[in-house]
């Protein structure tokens, strides 16, 4: 595995776009404490401590990747990789909430925030950033907004952060060329069974507009299709609320 690891960083996907240049494809760049994570928009990523895992994997353009619409569903890919390491490797039942959010029991335990960088109009990379909850403990966990977990709070394991890596890393590897060759088609499967909102009345937000309709599915691209009273439309971005 290629790798780099900080002690402390304002925020692993910054460093990850800061030195694009020099770091090599799927390089994965792991810290153990983050002072500014972030989420999407203005959202914060919360540390509670350094036995988690706050990590970005390094996207480069390279010459295998043909379609520059994969970027956008590198983010879906994640989350499925870490679902099935979830399942395979901690004996949990993890869902899927588009576009990439994984739960367990209906709480949070990561979060993905992809982030593009570029030199004029030139794409260099892209940061592929990830949040785990590995060992948070239930007095961190209620300080969090929202529901939240930890693998530890679920299974009432510690878990081996460097452990924990190796098999994000083998799983991502795994059905990397796959992805990069079908997509998010070569994931779909595997993310349908595992989200949690197909066939059920949901409200998304999609830069502020409110939309409600029952998730029907998703396209070949990941895409949401919601039936909006007699319409099909489809979002590529939003969140469900
Ligand atoms: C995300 O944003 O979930 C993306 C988080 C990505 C974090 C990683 S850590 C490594 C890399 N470096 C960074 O700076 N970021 C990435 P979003 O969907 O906007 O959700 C953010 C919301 O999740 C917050 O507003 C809280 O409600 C909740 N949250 C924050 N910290 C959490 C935590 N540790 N566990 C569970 N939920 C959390």
């Amino acid at each position: 595995m290629k790798s780099v690891h900080l002690k402390e960083i304002n925020s692993t996907n910054d460093y990850v776009k800061k030195h694009i240049s020099e770091l090599e494809n799927l390089t994965f760049v792991y810290a153990d404490r983050q002072t500014s994570g972030r989420g999407r928009l203005t959202r914060k990523w919360i540390d509670s401590g350094e036995d988690n895992l706050f990590l970005t994997i390094v996207i480069k353009p390279t010459d295998d990747i043909t379609d520059i619409n994969l970027y956008p569903n590198f983010t879906q890919y994640l989350s499925v990789v870490l679902a099935l390491v979830l399942e395979e490797n901690y004996n949990l039942k993890p869902q899927i909430k588009w576009p990439n959010d994984v739960l367990i029991n209906g709480k949070k335990v990561a979060g993905i925030l992809a982030e593009g960088t570029f030199d004029g109009a030139k794409f260099r990379g892209m940061a592929l950033g990830i949040g785990v909850n590995l060992n948070t403990e239930f007095k961190n966990l209620s300080k969090i907004d929202k529901p939240a977990t930890s693998i530890f709070q679920e299974t009432g394991l510690i878990v081996d952060k460097q452990e924990f890596l190796k098999q994000l890393y083998t799983k991502f590897c795994l059905l990397y060329d796959s992805f990069v060759c079908d997509g998010f088609k070569s994931v779909k499967e595997i993310y349908i069974s595992k989200a949690n909102f197909i066939n059920r009345q949901l409200k998304i937000n999609v830069f502020d507009n409110i939309h409600e309709g029952v998730a029907i599915g998703l396209t070949d691209d990941g895409a949401l299709r919601l039936k909006e009273d007699e319409e099909i439309n489809t979002y590529c971005i939003g969140d469900i609320l």
